[in-house]
């Protein structure tokens, strides 16, 4: 794929190289290029994320801390828990008391108002929302 695109630029260029500068010339080579390039990325976007990527995810919900809370409400609707929450160093948060969303809507079955809880919360699509839960013993 890559590489007939390539070509066909090189192509472009031989055929029309009697009238064309050097600088036209490398124009379109280089939409060639971008052409090509774009389609090898289109390619690996819609594959599933490699290993590496994988591991560095992996590293960095291992790397955040696990913060109590108390659940205030459950928001069956939203898909929301109200929660009573302690320091979020990572999301730059005292505590408080608000409402995030869940990255797993199992987690609105596994816990009811008073419950305590450990999680973790990141900023997902702009919202801070649930990446982890488990009940506090
Ligand atoms: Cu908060």
């Amino acid at each position: 794929m890559k590489r007939r695109l390539y070509l066909l630029a090189v192509t472009a260029i031989s055929v029309l190289r009697p009238g064309l500068c050097h600088a036209a010339a490398s124009q379109v080579l280089a939409v060639g290029l971008v052409v090509a390039t774009a389609g090898v990325h289109a390619q690996t976007s819609t594959s599933a994320p490699s290993a590496p990527q994988k591991a560095a995810r992996a590293a960095q919900k291992a790397s955040l801390p696990l913060a109590d809370a108390t659940v205030e409400r459950v928001l069956r609707e939203s898909g929301e828990l109200v929660l009573d929450h302690g320091d979020l160093p990572n999301l730059a948060m005292p505590a408080m008391t608000m409402a995030f969303d869940v990255g797993n809507r199992k987690m609105l079955d596994v816990v009811k108002p008073g419950d305590k809880i450990r999680f973790q919360a990141e900023v997902v699509k702009g919202r801070p929302t649930i990446t982890h839960l488990e009940l506090a013993r």
